[in-house]
């Protein structure tokens, strides 16, 4: 017997939850989900059903693209004042003999060792070292723009910045102002780790909260600068804490529209003060990222940062609502090595990006940190530099 389409979705929508296919038509009607709506897609969502939505979504936003840059991160120390039970990255001060502390000119060379490159963006963020002050950054800024005045300045989590403020006894406006002027563009969506009190008390009790964070970025965005958000995920934070984090991030966009992009980021267990979790299944991180894309309404780009999910599984999450891939990076990062993640040494050239997004049906399009486009590589360029 044929079935006809009719039939199909008969047996469809008696197979699904009756609530989930509320989610559906709301989402088919872009009408923003609540956050029992939000939990329920956790609770309940099959990947296939999530991931059918989270295209749905992606495609109507971006028609099959799927953005990347050419960047590089500084990563002027791993020495730090803070104690996340989940960093593995880090050192103490008493331990800096362990770790590494680059002075100006050493990353002054490796901005230098990029002359001639077609990157866009340097990706500026590390440890909080407790003798590098606003001063010290400023001046780093100052030098960079002056040998490459074109080059996009991402720079400092509102961890260290929040550090940084309250040392030179700065309101948060005051301190970003100096920042800015100095050349800083954008901030990196790092240290939200999740806002929720409960949670946040549990993996890095010392560092600036959750609606500190909210606030620094909400100021940044105030003086014209843009920032990225993040989440970290995968430990021991529920399904409630995942979707609080969201809603938050989703209230402060509606405010100032500032955030670029949201950027889950998977809890790596290696060589931490967390290391007895066991890291979240594959399947896992394609339903968050779906559930991400669905949820987030009023966020542009869903970013999976491939160094620290590996770059198969930054592949799959492309058939899951994702339309960035981050960038070129050329092993300029530790964070995610140190913690344990596949990419131990990670570097894409613009080609092995081109060819990890065309297998999957998508546009690789390069852009800038801004989203810009600056351009689309397709199958039959013969040279892709
Ligand atoms: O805040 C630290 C995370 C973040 C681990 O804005 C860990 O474009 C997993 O925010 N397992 C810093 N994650 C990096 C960051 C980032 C990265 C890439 C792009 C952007 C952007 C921002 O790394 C920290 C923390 O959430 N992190 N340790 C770990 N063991
Ligand atoms: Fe320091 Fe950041 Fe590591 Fe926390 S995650 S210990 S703030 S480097």
């Amino acid at each position: 017997m044929t079935v006809n389409k009719l039939q199909l979705s008969e047996v469809f929508s008696q197979h699904l939850d009756k609530n989930l296919l509320r989610i559906a038509e709301k989402v088919q009607n872009s009408e923003r989900l609540s956050e029992e709506e939000g939990v329920l897609l956790f609770e309940k969502g099959e990947l296939g059903f999530l991931g059918t939505l989270a295209n749905y979504v992606a495609d109507n936003l971006h028609h099959g693209k799927v953005y990347f840059n050419r960047n590089f991160h500084i990563e002027p120390t791993n020495v730090c004042v803070f104690t996340c039970n989940f960093c593995s990255y880090s050192r103490l001060y008493k331990q800096r003999d362990d770790g590494w502390e680059l002075g100006m000119e050493q990353m002054l060379d490796i901005v230098r060792k990029y002359d001639g490159q077609p990157v866009t963006e340097v990706h500026i963020v590390g440890g909080v070292h407790p003798k590098m002050n606003l001063e010290f950054f400023c001046e780093l800024l100052t030098k960079i723009k002056q040998h490459r005045p074109e080059l996009h300045l991402k720079g400092f989590t509102a961890v260290e910045l929040d550090y940084m403020f309250r040392k030179a006894k700065l309101t948060t406006a005051e301190g970003m102002q100096k920042l800015k002027d100095a050349g800083l563009q954008s901030l990196p969506g790092g240290g939200a780790e999740i806002f929720h009190p409960d949670v946040r008390q549990e993996i890095c009790a010392d560092k600036v909260d959750g609606d500190g964070w909210l606030d620094i970025h909400a100021t940044a965005h105030r003086l014209g600068m843009h920032s990225n958000a993040t989440m970290l995920y995968g430990h021991i934070e529920k399904y409630e804490h995942r979707i609080d984090h969201m809603s938050r991030l989703r209230n402060l966009q509606d405010e100032t529209k500032g955030f670029n992009c949201f950027i889950p980021l998977k809890f790596r267990n290696m060589d931490n003060d967390m290391s007895h979790l066991k890291e979240v299944s594959i399947f896992e991180d394609l339903r968050l990222y779906a559930i991400s894309r669905i949820f987030m309404d009023n966020f542009k780009n869903l970013k999976a940062y491939w160094p620290m999910l590996g770059r198969q599984t930054a592949q799959l999450t492309l058939a899951f609502g994702v339309n960035d891939l981050d960038g070129t990076i050329d092993d300029t990062t530790k964070i995610y090595s140190m913690a344990g993640s596949e990419e131990q040494n990670p570097s894409l050239s613009t080609e092995e990006l081109c060819d990890l997004i065309h297998a999957v049906g998508r546009r690789p399009v390069e852009r800038d940190t801004l989203y810009n486009e600056i351009k689309e590589y397709k199958l039959d360029d013969a040279t892709v530099a």
